[in-house]
Formats: structure tokens, C-alpha cells, sequence
């Protein structure tokens, strides 16, 4: 079990601690705009919290909203405002002034830092968000601008004596159903975090230099890209455009040895991987959706890297169920993180045995408290958090995948998961992405429909629906073929990069 001081301030754990060690000057943040040592963001950190103190009138538990794209200015306001004792709220940078003006209003907060590059849909977020005092924008040159109030503002700041179970991150979730959830998270969860999962299953030590995609709006990017480098004294690099083409130069720039990303963006680096010099890399995680088998065995054969697979979620934090270098079964998910414990109910909230299909229900050092929400009822019973995927527990203890829990389509009396079906168009070559849904049909009750984005050189039509149709029939149960096919240009992402099955079933139902 994790044991933690009673007061503890996470920042003075993730940043004070390698200057006081002696580690001040080696190197903390990489990113194209500038390289911050240990020392130098510490420095700039502490000039951020004497700014809030002195000219924002921020007070201990103050909530700050932070909205950019992955910088070293983000990572400090970050930092700043848990070293002075307040709570993170950091939002999508893609999101419209009304998502903005949700977690605003809903958390209360009164501070607000934007890259000015933002500036226009924050100002409309203000006008709809009477309780926000304080909108501080950085980049811009101006005279009111961060930039200007950290030059005499002093590089000194003691870190606030705060206590391990005061909250100090609100993440809300991406809204896939309903309303986003604030998920509040508490300094000692910062670096539970790092010491289940980074400790026991990622296993980087100080040399590694990490990089990824997720935003550090959302967790999985948070700790993939900041904490889990600096719970280590390692080193990061911070792309705010990190799609695969940014990747992959960038791996082989700045000698990256760990990367985060989603199984999308390795498949779509797989074509491109002989351009750059990947070399470096030594570890590979892969989570935010299903990792299909054949994107880890396409991977493992181009590169000679098992890609580890994980799932976790905004109300854990970060990954609970992930797979180790040196135990993986291809199409499983993985084991229980260290500290965390996992299993399969039914709706009713009781066990399933070992074969059984069900919900996921998972309990550990981190766990799921909403900001005021009834819901809470509904997601977390006697202490479990019933997440909304749909998982096999094998005889092993492995936990394979099957669907997002109203994904699972039935069709005359079958159950088929979409993302198998996912899975099996994938391997044909003519598919780039796709998203398979249930339509209403009169017959089966459902049908399987499936969503594709051909790659190029391949052209739409009944023939092709015909091949795609024999391909799936020969790679799973032919039952699960998809009865329809459509070819679109893209498919509705969430802001985290994640498919909007339900935005599909609308397309389905219409
Ligand atoms: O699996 C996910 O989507 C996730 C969510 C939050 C944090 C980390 C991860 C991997």
C-alpha cells in the first residue's frame, strides 16, 4: 500500500526536491520555443505563485482555470498553482466559450491564465462566467500580460503547506455522455500515479525523455508527458502540435526514449516510421482507446517494441489496468496496476465469475469523487468505481476489452462488440479509420453498421463493401460482419481524440 505524509504539497515533490538535490541543472522541459532546466522552472514557477499571492488575490483552494496547448508556460502555471495550495482546472484548447464557461461556473472558479492565441472564445467563456474575477493572458507582449508580472514578481516561494488529501486537480470528462464530471483528485493521488503505475509498469528511470499527445488537459497526457518524467528527475518534451508527423521527427530530434500516444497515431506513424530515425525509443504506451492485436504486432514488428497496453480514466487519474513489457497476451488489455484491484459485475453490481462478460468495476489508491454530482451514486458503489466499459477477466487474470458498455450492439439475440468489429476492418489495407455502431433495424432489432475513412488509392462503392464484408467474415465470427457500410471523410472525435460512438448511432439512427 502507498503511504504518504499527512501535509503534502505534490509540486515540492515533482519539482523543489531535484534542486534541493543537487539536480537543478539538468534538464527538465525540451519543447521547439525554449529548454527549462530543473532550476529555471522552478524559478518561473515561483514567480507565477507570488504573482497569484500578490497581484490576482488568490487564497489557498482557489480554483484556476488554465487554457493552452502543450508548452513549458502551461507546465509551470500547472505547477504554480498546486505549489500555492490551489486546484488545477485545465480544459481542452479546442473548446468553444460555452464548454468553457461549464467547468467555469460548475467549479467556481475565479482566476483564469490563457494563451493569447485562445483569447477569443475565453473572452466569450468571461462574459457568460459572472463569478471569474481574473483572466491573465501570456504571449501577447503586452503590458498586462503574465509575461509582464513575473518581471519583478521574486523567484522565491515556499511551497504551501498543504495536506495529502486536499484536492488539487478538478478534471472534467470529455462528455462522451452527458454532462462533463469534474473529477476531483488530491495532491497524494499526483503521486500515486506515478508510484502504482510508473513505478511498477512503465519502469523509466532518470535518463528516459518522454514525449506524447494527449493535451495536458487530460490526464492521460498529464501524467504520461509531466508527472511521470518528473516524479523521476527524467526529461520531457512538449510539442503543441503533436500529431504523428510532429512525432516522429520530434522522437528522433531530441533522442526520445518513452512515448505516449493512442493506437491511431501509431498505426498512422507505422507508413512513415522509415523517414525518421526512431532509434532512441525504448518503451511505447499505448492507451485513450483499444489497441487492436495487429497494430501491436505491426509495431513490434517494424520497431522491435512491445507496445504496452493500458486503460484508465479521468475519475482514476490515470491507467489502473495495463500490460507489462514482459507479460503480454496481444488483445488483452493487461493486469491490475500494483495497488489497484479489478473485476466484472453485472448491472445489478454483483460479481461475475472468471469468463463472464460484464461491467468493469475497479477500486485503488486513486478513485472517482465528482464535484457535485449525483452521479457519483450511480458510478461508485461501496467503494468500487463501475466504469463504463465492458470487460472478460480470463481464467489468467487478464482483462480483455469487448465495448464501451452501450456499445455492445445486439442483433438477433447476439451480442457484438463494435470495437471487435473496429478491429477486424482495420486489417484490411484499404481502411484508414473506421467506427462500427448498431442502426435500428425492423428484422434483427440491430444491424451492424460500420463508418469507414478509406486510405488513399481506394474508392468507395458496392464492390468494396462486398470485400470488406468477406474480409470481416474470415477474420471474426461471420455473424458480426457489418450488414452496412458507409464511407465518410472523417469520423466525430471527442476533444481527447476519442470516437463519438454516439454521434454514430444519431448517423444510424437517421
Ligand atoms: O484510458 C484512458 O482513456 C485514460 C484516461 C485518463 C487517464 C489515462 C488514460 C489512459
Amino acid at each position: 500500500e502507498l503511504q504518504y505524509p499527512e501535509r503534502l504539497n505534490c509540486a515540492a515533490a515533482f519539482l523543489d526536491r531535484w534542486v534541493e538535490e543537487g539536480r537543478g541543472d539538468e534538464i527538465c522541459i525540451l519543447s521547439p520555443s525554449e529548454t527549462l532546466t530543473y532550476r529555471a522552472l522552478q524559478e518561473r514557477v515561483n514567480r507565477i505563485c507570488n504573482v497569484l499571492v500578490d497581484k490576482l488575490g488568490f487564497v489557498t483552494g482557489n480554483r484556476v482555470l488554465l487554457r493552452s496547448a502543450n508548452n513549458p508556460m502551461m507546465v509551470a502555471l500547472y505547477l504554480a498553482v498546486l505549489k500555492a495550495g490551489g486546484v488545477v482546472v485545465a480544459t481542452m484548447p479546442l473548446l468553444r466559450a460555452r464548454e468553457i464557461a461549464y467547468p467555469i461556473n460548475k467549479a467556481k472558479i475565479t482566476i483564469a491564465f490563457c494563451d493569447h492565441r485562445l483569447k477569443d472564445e475565453m473572452e466569450k467563456a468571461h462574459a457568460m462566467a459572472p463569478g471569474l474575477a481574473h483572466v491573465v493572458y501570456w504571449g501577447d507582449g503586452s503590458a498586462d500580460s503574465l509575461e509582464a508580472m513575473l518581471v519583478d514578481a521574486s523567484p522565491e516561494f515556499k511551497a504551501v503547506d498543504t495536506a495529502a488529501d486536499d484536492v488539487c486537480l478538478i478534471g472534467f470528462t470529455s462528455g462522451t455522455t452527458g454532462e462533463p464530471k469534474g473529477t476531483m483528485h488530491f495532491h497524494r493521488d499526483m503521486l500515486a500515479v506515478c508510484d502504482a503505475y510508473a513505478a511498477n509498469v512503465l519502469r523509466a528511470d532518470q535518463t528516459d525523455r518522454f514525449i506524447g499527445s494527449p493535451p495536458l488537459a487530460f490526464t492521460f497526457g498529464l501524467g504520461g508527458i509531466v508527472l511521470f518524467p518528473m516524479r523521476i528527475g527524467a526529461s520531457t518534451v512538449l510539442l503543441e502540435k503533436a500529431g504523428p508527423d510532429d512525432l516522429l521527427p520530434a522522437i528522433a530530434q531530441y533522442r526520445v526514449t518513452i512515448c505516449f500516444t493512442a493506437p491511431t497515431a501509431y498505426r498512422a506513424m507505422l507508413s512513415k516510421l522509415k523517414d525518421h530515425d526512431v532509434s532512441s525509443l525504448r518503451k511505447c504506451v499505448s492507451a485513450g482507446e483499444p489497441l487492436p492485436k495487429d497494430t501491436f504486432k505491426a509495431w513490434k514488428a517494424a520497431t522491435g517494441i512491445s507496445l504496452m497496453d493500458g486503460i484508465g480514466a479521468t475519475e482514476m487519474l490515470h491507467i489502473f489496468i495495463a500490460a507489462k513489457e514482459d507479460d503480454i497476451l496481444p488483445g488483452a488489455t493487461g493486469k491490475p496496476v500494483p495497488g489497484y484491484e479489478a473485476k466484472i459485475v453485472d448491472d445489478a453490481g454483483r460479481d461475475l465469475p472468471p469468463g463472464a462478460i460484464g461491467r468493469l468495476a475497479v477500486r485503488g489508491p486513486t478513485g472517482c469523487r465528482y464535484l457535485a454530482d449525483d452521479r457519483q451514486r450511480k458510478y461508485v458503489q461501496n467503494g468500487w468505481n463501475i466504469s463504463g466499459d465492458t470487460y472478460l477477466l480470463d481464467e489468467d487474470g487478464y482483462f480483455w476489452y469487448q465495448a464501451r458498455s452501450d456499445d455492445m450492439i445486439v442483433s438477433s439475440g447476439y451480442n457484438i462488440a463494435g470495437p471487435e468489429v473496429e478491429a477486424a476492418l482495420l486489417t484490411h489495407p484499404a481502411v484508414a479509420e473506421c467506427g462500427v455502431v448498431g442502426a435500428p433495424d425492423d428484422g434483427r432489432g440491430m444491424i451492424v453498421k460500420a463508418y469507414v475513412v478509406l486510405r488513399d488509392g481506394f474508392a468507395p462503392g458496392a464492390e468494396l463493401t462486398k470485400v470488406l464484408q468477406e474480409h470481416v467474415k474470415a477474420e471474426i465470427a461471420p455473424y458480426k460482419y457489418p450488414r452496412a457500410i458507409d464511407y465518410v471523410e472523417a469520423l466525430p472525435k471527442t476533444q481527447t481524440g476519442k470516437l463519438q460512438r454516439f454521434a454514430l448511432r444519431q448517423m444510424a439512427e437517421t
